[in-house]
């Protein structure tokens, strides 16, 4: 090179140097008590000793220091950044077991890592077991100069549900031989910005980027604002044709950032509605509020509005929304990917999710520190272990995953490190209306979009299928799941490890002297298999596994009647966490109803014999 070129290489690099900046943060878990929803006062996590924890706002290019210190006595924790790609810092990415060790107590781990390649609305929350439910997220905005929108303020808006019992409580009902149906616990109200009746001041004639980002762990909601627009310009990060909507649905881990501007009039203010899907409620409480009234304030002196009744659920369907970047759909896949997604009981009487009848279960060390010690057989699936369902992709392959829900229920699925492609997305089939699951057909679907709709967390509807491609450009390990917290605790995960020799090739993916010693801190090897054979890492012996399913001649309809039979009163004190403060009366009738038992059968099961001895086998 030339000296005016070393020149002007130098000039760049300074001019980088000075726009991106490191950011710190340092941040202690920890627990106090507080009045989140109005109704009742409970523990809840918090950052250096408050609540809520911070949003974060930081500009492309940035660098992030985030130390995150354990500060709880009982349990491990973690820190994901929902949607960023981590590329090249997969240890940095968050799901304990999978990309790190878990923090232990006390210990420290450094979370250090840029973004490059994301810009617009994410979120950041615990990776660790109901966590986040209890408070520990927040909403994160990577600031880009050169959004191709006009707005005059930027505002971030979190939804979400609200329990009154801690996480740690309702897991304990709800995995459980009492909850056989694996009803998801009630919440009891739905949250906008950590309150109810929120209310956000606006100035008129003003126009508002609002970035909403559905924080909550379960239920999706419907949001809009009595008499207001709203122009969707991004979705999970990435922008779009503006596309004008009345109404949004915005599934747990999703994001819109929408333009809203202001009327000039300030007389009066305007509700600002959230409404729970409450097709994802196995059961609705008397007294649960479906939906919720905040108030969008021109005139604090003026009355706040009633809430806004609407005739029908008119929202958006993000399946038609088209990039920015116009992407064209990626090629034919060099991988396909077929899943199905069903859930049953186990051995023990509880109710699991499974992929393919497998149900997603930790390996003994975490896989990243499998794909980095393995060496060639980095590229075998089996060093992973046969319960995580793991599956090994080709450097830049096409891969295509096709989901088949053969569920009743709605489920958002979110992958690690990409956002992808949707390609299809199935309508709905009712199995109240003896509706039976689609899977997705191969050789006959409808034509896909010229330029598909990208995002990173994806609603598949009940006995439907959707179907995605990504390009596998990203080594590193990399989850998809449920993100109803409740779904991932049973199960509904699997594994993508991309290019997995590339990763062991890379500087910056290597271990960092920090993780290994929260890996020294919790009693983890940083090499092995599933196992932690680091001998032979084709020997699996003694990896975790999952229970085996009920043994034939015994069903789940069995243990149902089981339990109803020789403890109502448990159950009774079950259903409240797990159903609410309903009317419990003829709690027994729904749940038979939900699985099609019908009174008799369960009678018959009940007076047989072999039944008091086999669910003693059951609990032990
Ligand atoms: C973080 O804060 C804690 C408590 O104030 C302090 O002990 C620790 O040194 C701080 N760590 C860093 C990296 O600043
Ligand atoms: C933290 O994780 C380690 C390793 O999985 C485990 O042995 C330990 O029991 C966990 N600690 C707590 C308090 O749950
Ligand atoms: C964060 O990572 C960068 C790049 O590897 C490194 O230069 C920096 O020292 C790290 N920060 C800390 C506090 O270790
Ligand atoms: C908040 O809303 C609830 C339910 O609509 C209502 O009962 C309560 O009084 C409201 N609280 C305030 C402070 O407005
Ligand atoms: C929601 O809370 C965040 C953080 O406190 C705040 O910056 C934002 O303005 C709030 N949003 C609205 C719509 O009031
Ligand atoms: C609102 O006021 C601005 C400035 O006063 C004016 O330019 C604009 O046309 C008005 N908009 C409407 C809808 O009246
Ligand atoms: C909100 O719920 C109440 C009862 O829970 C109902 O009367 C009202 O019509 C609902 N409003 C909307 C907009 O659905
Ligand atoms: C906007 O969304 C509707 C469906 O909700 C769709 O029909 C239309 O094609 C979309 N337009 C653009 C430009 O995204
Ligand atoms: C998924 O379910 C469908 C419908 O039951 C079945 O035809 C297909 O073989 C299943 N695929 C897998 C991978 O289990
Ligand atoms: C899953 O289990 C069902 C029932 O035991 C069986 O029919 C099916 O073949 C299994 N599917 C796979 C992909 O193993
Ligand atoms: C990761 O970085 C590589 C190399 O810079 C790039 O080719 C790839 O597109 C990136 N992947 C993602 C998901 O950003
Ligand atoms: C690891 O594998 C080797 C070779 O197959 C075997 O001899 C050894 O017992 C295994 N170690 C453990 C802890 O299972
Ligand atoms: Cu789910």
């Amino acid at each position: 090179m030339n000296k005016l070129g070393w020149l002007v290489l130098t000039i760049a690099v300074a001019a980088q140097s000075v726009l991106a900046e490191t950011r710190v943060y340092n941040w202690t878990t920890g627990w106090g008590t507080y009045n989140v929803d109005g109704g009742m006062e409970r523990p809840v996590i918090t950052c250096n000793g408050e609540y809520p924890w911070p949003d974060v706002r930081v500009k492309k290019g940035d660098r992030l220091e985030v130390y995150l210190n354990n500060g709880f006595d009982d349990r491990n924790t973690s820190l994901h950044f929902h949607g960023l790609f981590q590329n090249g810092t997969n240890q940095m990415d968050g799901p304990p077991m999978v990309v790190q060790c878990p923090l232990g107590p006390g210990d420290t781990f450094l979370y250090n890592f840029t973004v490059d390649d994301n810009v617009g609305t994410y979120w950041y929350h615990s990776h660790s077991k109901g966590q986040y439910q209890d408070g520990m997220r927040a909403a994160f905005v990577i600031e880009d100069d050169d959004i191709p929108y006009d707005y005059d303020e930027d505002v971030v808006l979190q939804i979400g549900e609200w329990y009154h019992e801690v996480a740690d409580e309702l897991n304990e009902a709800f995995m459980s031989l009492y909850n056989p149906t694996g009803a998801e616990p009630i919440p009891q109200n739905l949250i906008m910005n950590s309150t109810r009746n929120m209310t956000w001041e606006v100035k008129p004639d003003t126009t508002y980027l609002l970035r909403i980002a559905n924080t909550g762990g379960f239920v999706s909601q419907y949001i809009w604002i009595e008499d207001h627009e709203m122009e969707v310009v991004e979705v999970d990060g990435i922008y779009t044709e503006k596309n004008t909507t009345n109404m949004l649905y915005i599934t747990t881990a999703q994001r819109y950032a929408v333009l809203i501007h202001t009327k000039n009039d300030t007389s009066k203010n305007f509700a600002i509605m959230q409404k729970f899907d409450d097709t994802m409620l196995d059961l609705i409480p008397d007294d649960l509020q479906l939906n919720t009234t905040n108030y969008m304030v021109y005139n604090s002196s003026a009355p706040l509005p009633e809430q806004n009744v609407v005739d029908e659920l008119d929202f958006l369907d993000d399946f038609y929304l088209v990039p920015y970047s116009k992407q064209e759909l990626l090629g034919d896949p060099d991988y396909q990917i077929v899943i199905n997604v069903t859930m049953d009981n186990l051995a023990s009487g509880i109710n699991y999710a499974f992929f393919n009848n497998l149900t997603y279960t930790e390996p003994k060390v975490p896989a990243l520190l499998t794909a980095l010690s393995a060496g060639e057989d980095a590229v075998n699936a089996e060093v992973y272990g046969s319960n995580t369902h793991t599956y090994v992709l080709g450097k830049d392959e096409i891969i295509e995953i096709v989901l088949n829900n053969l569920d009743t229920g709605t489920h958002p699925f979110h992958l690690h490190g990409h956002a992808f492609q949707t390609l299809v997305r199935d309508i709905g089939y009712d199995d109240a209306l003896g509706e039976v699951p689609h899977p997705y057909d191969d050789n006959d679907h409808p034509d896909f979009p010229e330029y598909p709709m990208i995002r990173d967390t994806l609603y598949v509807r009940p006995q439907s299928n959707f179907v995605i491609r990504f390009k596998a450009d990203n080594p590193g390990v990399w989850m998809f799941h449920c993100h109803i917290e409740w779904h991932l605790t049973q199960g509904l995960a699997l594994i993508l490890v991309e290019d997995p020799l590339s990763i062991q090739e890379s500087q910056s993916q290597q271990l960092t002297d920090n993780h290994k010693n929260v890996c020294k801190g919790v009693g983890i090897s940083t090499e092995g298999n599933a196992a932690g054979n680091s001998t032979d890492y084709l020997n699996l012996f003694g990896e975790n596994v999952q229970e085996k399913f009920i043994a034939t001649g015994f069903t789940a309809k069995g243990i149902v009647a089981f339990v109803f039979s020789c403890i109502a009163a448990v159950l009774g004190l079950i259903s409240i966490a797990v159903y609410g403060l309903m009317d419990l009366s003829n709690i027994e009738e729904k749940v038979m109803d939900e699985l099609d038992l019908d009174i008799s059968e369960v009678e018959a099961v009940n007076s047989s014999s072999d039944l008091t001895s086999e669910p003693k086998e059951l609990i032990k």
